[in-house]
């Protein structure tokens, strides 16, 4: 049995979506992040050394890695679903946005919201200030500017495609779910891309998105 060690509100969604759009059984192990830090409970850490999520067992193996899981799931119960045939151009472009994901925007995507912790959180008074303009001006000369990139980049490559690999749902489009949740969570930053926005609303469409959602808990990627 494919066990889900899911992490509340986190990438982990990616797994259980893909999961019901194989209409495969899996038993899910739900963890809550620490209320304070968002960070994950010690107990992940006996699942896996690093104590991330999402990781799952089947059978004695323990697979990490969102994208590692998800090639994993379609190598051993994929059978040809969800994933181009190798060698051609839309395999080409599936295995790009399934490395996209966590290679070229996530690192954005989490110095964001360290950035905004020093921001916002609590510090010493006298280091306040310097911290705080630190963290505005990083965010403002560096990472807004790489992010608000990679949106358009993305808008233009998803009015020319239906999907991330093309006219058919790949696992790609799983990878990347998360990305664009994060990245739809901010209005103002997809106001002007009209295919990002139409494309999160064909993906919380599916049936199978819905269920996993169902299943794991809601995405408050604001939080
Ligand atoms: N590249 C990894 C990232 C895993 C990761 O950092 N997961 C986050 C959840 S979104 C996590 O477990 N955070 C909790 C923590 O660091 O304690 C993957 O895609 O699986």
């Amino acid at each position: 049995m494919i066990v889900v060690h899911h992490l509340e509100n986190s990438r982990s969604q990616r797994i259980l979506w893909l999961l019901e759009e194989l209409a495969l059984p899996y038993e899910l192990r739900l963890y809550r992040r620490d209320p304070e830090t968002m960070l994950a409970p010690a107990a992940l850490r006996a699942v896996h050394p690093l104590g991330k999520s999402p990781v799952i067992s089947d059978g004695e193996r323990v697979v990490a890695e969102s994208a590692v899981i998800i090639e994993y799931l379609l190598d051993h119960y994929g059978e040809g679903r969800l994933r181009p045939a190798p060698a051609t151009p839309a395999y080409d472009d599936y295995r790009y946005w399934l490395h996209f994901a966590e290679g070229s925007v996530m690192p954005y995507l989490v110095m964001k919201l360290v950035f905004r912790k020093v921001e916002t959180g609590p510090m010493p008074f006298f280091v306040r200030p310097i911290a705080r303009r630190i963290a505005a001006e990083v965010g403002r000369q560096f990472i807004d500017p790489n992010v608000q990139q990679i949106v358009a980049y993305i808008d233009v490559w998803l009015q020319q495609h239906r999907w991330f690999a093309g006219e058919e749902l790949s696992a790609a489009d799983i990878q990347m779910s998360f990305v664009m949740e994060a990245l739809a969570s901010q209005e103002a930053l997809c106001a002007p891309y009209p295919a990002v926005q139409a494309y999160v609303q064909a993906m919380r469409a599916r049936p199978a998105y819905q269920r996993a959602l169902q299943r794991g808990g809601p995405l408050d990627l604001q939080r």
